[in-house]
Order: C-alpha cells, then sequence, then structure tokens
C-alpha cells in the first residue's frame, strides 16, 4: 500500500517513514501546495491536509495534524502549534511563559490527529494523546518542534531514542490505531470485490 505523506514538516516526514515501514505501508514524498488549515479542530485540519493532497496527486493521502496544549496556557498552543510565536522562538516562548510555575502546574500534553483520505472518497481518521510536563529549560537534541521541553519522567522527548519516543508519542499512538483501522478497511475492501 502507498500513500502520499502530506506534510511539509521535515520531522514528521522521518516519524511518518518510521512508523509506517514496520507497517509494510510505502510512505512517499511530493511537492505539495500548502493546504490552509482553517478547522477548529486537530480531526479537522488532518482532513483538509489529507484531503488536498489526495486531490492533488491521485494517490491515497495521509497527514497529521498536531500540537502541544500547556494546562497552564488553558490548552495553547494547541492548533496553533506551529504557527505560535516566531518560528525558533516557540520553545523559548513556552517556557518564558511558565517562568516560575511549579512543577504540579507545568502539565501539558501533545496531540496528534491522523486522517487518510483515499481517491474515492473515503477516509480513516485516528487520534493519540500523550501526557507529561513542561521542564523548565530545554534538553536533548533528538526529534523536533517542542519535544526539548517536553518531559516523561524525567527526560524530555528531545533525550529519549526515536524507538522511546515512538512507544509514547501521541503520533506513536494515533498510528497504531490507524494501522488496526487501516487493516479493517483494507479486509472489507476485499470483501466487497
Ligand atoms: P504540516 O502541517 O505540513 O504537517 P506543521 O509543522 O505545520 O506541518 P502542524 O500544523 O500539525 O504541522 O503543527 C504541529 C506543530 O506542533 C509542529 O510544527 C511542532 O512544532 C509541534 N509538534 C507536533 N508534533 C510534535 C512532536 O512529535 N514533537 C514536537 N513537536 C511537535
Amino acid at each position: 500500500m502507498k500513500f502520499v505523506i502530506a506534510t511539509h514538516n521535515k520531522g514528521k516526514i522521518v516519524e511518518f517513514r518510521r512508523i509506517l515501514e514496520p507497517m509494510g505501508i510505502e510512505a512517499v514524498g511530493a511537492e505539495l501546495s500548502e493546504a490552509e488549515e482553517t478547522g477548529t479542530t486537530f480531526a479537522e485540519n488532518a482532513f483538509i491536509k489529507a484531503q488536498a493532497a489526495c486531490k492533488e496527486t491521485g494517490l491515497p493521502a495521509v497527514a497529521d495534524d498536531s500540537g502541544l496544549c500547556v494546562d497552564y496556557l488553558d490548552g495553547a498552543p494547541g492548533i496553533y502549534s506551529a504557527r505560535f510565536a516566531e518560528p525558533g522562538k516557540r520553545r523559548l516562548t513556552v517556557l518564558e511563559k511558565l517562568q516560575g510555575v511549579p512543577k504540579e502546574k507545568r502539565g501539558a500534553h501533545f496531540v496528534s490527529a491522523v486522517c487518510a483520505v483515499f481517491p474515492n472518497g473515503d477516509k480513516i481518521e485516528a487520534e493519540g494523546k500523550c501526557y507529561g510536563l513542561i521542564s523548565r529549560e530545554s534538553r536533548g537534541e533528538n526529534g523536533f518542534g517542542y519535544d526539548s521541553i517536553f518531559e516523561q519522567e524525567g527526560r524530555t522527548f528531545g533525550e529519549m531514542s526515536a524507538e522511546e519516543k515512538d512507544q509514547r508519542s501521541h503520533r506513536g499512538k494515533a498510528f497504531g490505531e490507524f494501522e488496526e483501522k487501516l487493516k479493517q478497511y483494507l479486509a472489507k475492501s476485499q470483501e466487497e470485490e
């Protein structure tokens, strides 16, 4: 099975491939136009991106819309995680807003909504969350985006190996659910043939 990866984020491309390949899914890149993320939820935006890529390429497409929701900031940046503060200053902005905030109030979670759209209009949706804390400072070089300020059991995602992150992460969980739904979808499609 071949899917176009509907993302412009290099960090996500690496994770999509890493998670999808063991499922026997070939994930290919494509030069895609930037779809306008006008949705009000992660799921709506994932659908918008997957549908646009599917229309543009004529191939099944899979997208993720994700973000970091910080309890102390009432769930911000949430669906605006990629547009929150200037590029290069996003992690620092979160750290600054939480300066002096005690550990028990530093709760946060990542969300990933995954959506695949097929040329016949069918779609598969899945969602994953992972809970942790905002660290006091940025730590670790691995991963991307907010990984170096999101910690579980005292270590940030930036300090974890790729495998460890995938086992715990929102995207790992969303793709786990996606894999199950895709298997059911393919089995059903074969029955109908
Ligand atoms: P595409 O829309 O092209 O996929 P994007 O970066 O704009 O790329 P989103 O709109 O879904 O993607 O924004 C998600 C942002 O949330 C992303 O830019 C990261 O800053 C952050 N993010 C999502 N998943 C993350 C992860 O696993 N680790 C760290 N940060 C993450």
